[in-house]
């Protein structure tokens, strides 16, 4: 039995960063993204009752052993609903950089559980799916919709809900690539060095509902200076707490700095653009529909951007063959 599924990385403009359960890696935050097009991440599953254990290949080449745990970690909680469950042969490809910031894990988890859902003989119904992904990596409920997602904490678990469909504001993304490498502290260790560490948590974790309304609020009535006003003091103050984790996390390098400046004055001069950045050096300028040809070229102009990623909104993720 073998099934293929697609999934797109997701661009939280409310950000999640802390967790009030480590064990179930249980949020201390919701968060509201929206879903990419053009980036794919595309996982096929193979079940095989001849395999001694599971096995991950990740574009191309077969994965670390602490990726492939994580993998397996995955499966298991597969298992623990369906038990005859064989050990699986995963192939994983993305279109873009793993583990720098592009949110891979969260499309990631997206298309494996969709896949492996898709191999049951009873498929699990979306609440439970987002479960299970949920626990393998924080942010990959949100790329199981299209368009923009909220995922909320409710009383020891979470949901998933699409917010508004992408084909009713069809907002564009700039993705200024400022490194390949991959970072060196993964968002996981990240969020938890700032729970333990960083004096502004508590505070973060406070204002985190007031942002989250403001942020559907602005989504519903299509207000883009509203939702770009709530995205960049959310992704500044997520960073502003990390910096102050002892020690401190930069994710940024010099050129996330000048394209995120070249953001505000491109915003001054009339154009509707805000930035976000997530735990990684990479700029995502999101733009209302229509406007990001000068985004684009702005930000490629920028000394240290090596590559420019242009994506609209997309879809959730999906199972494409059989
Ligand atoms: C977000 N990030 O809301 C925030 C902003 C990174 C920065 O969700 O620990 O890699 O596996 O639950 O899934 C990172 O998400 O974290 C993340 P874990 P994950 O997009």
């Amino acid at each position: 039995m073998e099934i293929t599924a697609v999934a797109h990385p997701n661009i939280a403009l409310v950000k999640y960063w802390g967790k009030a359960d480590v064990r179930r890696n249980l949020p201390a935050v919701g968060s509201i993204s929206v879903t990419l097009d053009r980036l794919t991440t595309t996982t096929t599953v193979r079940f095989d009752a001849d395999l001694d254990r599971d096995e991950l290949v990740l574009d191309g080449q077969p994965a670390t052993p602490e990726r492939t745990a994580r993998v397996s970690r995955c499966l298991d909680l597969f298992r623990h609903r369906a038990p005859d469950l064989p050990a699986a042969m995963v192939e994983s490809t993305n279109s873009f950089p793993t583990a720098a910031g592009l949110a891979s894990s969260a499309s990631g988890f997206a298309a494996l559980v969709t896949a492996v859902n898709g191999a049951l003989k009873s498929p699990l119904g979306v609440g439970e799916l987002a479960e299970i992904a949920r626990r393998c990596s924080g942010s990959s409920p949100r790329s199981l919709f299209g368009g923009f997602v909220e995922l909320a904490p409710e009383d020891g678990t979470t949901t998933v809900r699409p917010i508004l469909d992408r084909r009713d504001w069809p907002l564009e993304v700039v993705i200024a690539v400022t490194s390949r490498a991959a970072k060196k502290i993964g968002s996981t260790d990240g969020m938890e060095l700032s729970r333990t560490t960083s004096p502004f948590y508590d505070a973060w974790v406070e204002r985190s509902p007031g942002d989250l309304a403001t942020a559907r609020t602005a989504i519903e009535a299509r207000d883009f200076a509203a939702l770009g006003a709530v995205a960049e003091a959310s992704c500044l103050a997520m960073h502003a707490v990390a910096m102050a984790a002892r020690p401190g996390l930069v994710y940024w390098n010099g050129t996330t700095v000048e394209c995120l400046h070249r953001v505000r004055e491109l915003r001054g001069d009339g154009l509707p653009v805000f930035f976000t950045i997530d735990a990684g050096p990479q700029i995502k300028a999101i733009c209302e529909p229509g406007s990001s040809d000068p985004v684009a070229s702005a930000l490629a102009d920028i000394p240290g951007v090596a590559e420019i990623v242009r994506c609209g909104l997309g879809d959730g993720a999906r199972i494409v063959a059989p």
